[in-house]
């Protein structure tokens, strides 16, 4: 196992849309056992394939709380098969979005469907962080981030500074 570097605000890696999965074997799990290792060290309770900078549909979340047993969940080329019309609030961050944080709304339960780390087809009725997580994790699949959920103020702000942080980090590397 090892745990892989994150792909950071504005890579524009971010915004690729992922591939669907063609097959579940030893190479892929150990892509998600990287992730796993990846997100707990980071610590996140989620993390999509695209941030590690690997453009596949494959996410994993754990929504176990510090002293409980972990509780690994893998999704392969998941799909939202139904959104409740009932809609939640979360404050949400990001790991490719380091230490900022804004309330976003989505449907507060969502039914899934997916493969599982045996390649088995299964369906999950989520609701709560797990609607959320779900979503947020399906969203990076599809190249969207939170922060397309909030106010283009916001979004513009939020961009401008990891823009500026980043230039500051590799100054010539950047573009804009
Ligand atoms: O660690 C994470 N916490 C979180 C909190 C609220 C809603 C979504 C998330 S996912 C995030 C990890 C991450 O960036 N996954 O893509
Ligand atoms: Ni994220």
């Amino acid at each position: 196992m090892s745990i892989k570097p994150l792909i950071i605000l504005p890579d524009p890696i971010l915004r690729q849309v992922s591939k669907p999965v063609e097959r579940v074997d030893s190479d892929l799990r150990k892509l998600a056992d990287d992730m796993l290792e990846t997100m707990y060290d980071a610590p996140g309770i989620g993390l999509a394939a695209i941030q590690v900078g690997e453009p596949r549909r494959l996410l994993v979340i754990d929504l176990a709380k510090e002293g409980e047993e972990p509780a690994p969940h893998v999704f392969i080329n998941p799909e939202i098969l139904e959104s409740s019309g009932q809609r939640s609030v979360y404050e949400e961050g990001c790991l490719s979005i380091p230490d900022y944080y804004a309330e976003v709304e989505r449907p507060a339960a969502v039914r899934v469907k997916y493969l599982d780390r045996d390649g088995k087809l299964q369906e999950m009725q989520a609701e709560g962080l797990m609607a959320t997580c779900l979503q947020h994790e399906i969203d990076h699949l599809n190249g969207v981030l939170f922060i397309d959920h909030i106010s283009k103020l916001k979004r513009d702000m939020v961009v401008r500074k990891f823009k500026k942080l980043a230039k500051e980090k590799a100054p010539g590397k950047m573009v804009g």
